[in-house]
């Protein structure tokens, strides 16, 4: 059983995302579990302060480091993450390597960040992306249904992890169901044909169209065969037909 504890000042945030969707059916089957805790429960005062005003002046609040080596204090043993977009930018192979770190600790940042002798306690920092969220809890449910779906038995079929995009490299191609005319807009052929073989090379050149036109950065990091060149030229000249 694959364990996520996600240290937070809003539990309840995680109590329908827990329930929702394949989270929650693995969860009836015991492949994962997602368990919220509250920072707050690792104060000692009154008003349950997690944050204070930062030395040296300034807008906004910085999370107390007491509260925070008391809560992972807690819960040692476990392979412990700071989300922060201060951290690495989260990758499909990062998640590859988080999927085997259970149970994973995920501290969920907010305000205008932790204090600074906080950081030294955790084991790695992770990002989303380069935008800014508010705290890290919507960052922390990101993390936990890429890793989730990465857990054997999670996902029904386990070729459609190593088919997906980002595991090969390149973005998926277009996908297409019925009906066969819609709007105007048919199908391409090829799918039609019951050619298994055929249908494969098509689907090839498209992600590899797709991923040339749209993620040029990914594209350079492409190691193509021959049979790759062939098949993206193909989708070229279908492109200009
Ligand atoms: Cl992990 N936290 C916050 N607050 N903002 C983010 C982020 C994390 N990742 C991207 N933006």
């Amino acid at each position: 059983m694959f364990e996520f504890r996600v240290i937070t000042i809003f539990p309840e945030l995680f109590e329908s995302f827990r329930e929702a969707s394949l989270i929650g059916k693995a969860g009836s089957k015991e492949l994962l579990k997602v368990k919220p805790i509250d920072l707050r429960d690792f104060t000692d005062d009154r008003h349950r302060t997690v944050d204070d005003a930062p030395y040296g002046g300034g807008s906004g609040m910085v999370m107390k480091a007491e509260p925070i080596f008391k809560a992972l204090e807690k819960n040692e043993g476990c392979h412990k993450v700071l989300l922060t977009p201060q951290g690495a930018p989260l990758t499909q192979k990062i998640a590859h390597r988080l999927a085997g770190q259970s149970p994973l600790l995920l501290f969920c940042g907010r305000y205008e960040g932790v204090d600074e002798r906080a950081r030294g306690a955790f084991d790695e920092e992770i990002s989303i992306g380069d935008f800014v969220l508010n705290g890290g809890e919507v960052a922390a449910m990101a993390v936990i249904e890429v890793v989730s779906r990465l857990i054997p038995g999670v996902l029904g079929n386990s070729e459609s992890i190593v088919e997906e995009s980002f595991s090969l490299g390149a973005l998926e191609y277009p996908q297409y169901t019925r009906p066969e005319m819609f709007d105007g807009a048919s199908v391409p052929h090829v799918l039609l044909s019951g050619n298994h073989k055929r249908v494969q090379d098509w689907r090839r050149g498209q992600a590899l169209l797709r991923t040339r036109d749209r993620r040029p950065d990914l594209f350079e990091k492409l190691e193509l065969s021959q049979l790759d060149r062939n098949l993206l030229e193909q989708a070229i000249e279908d492109k200009d037909k």
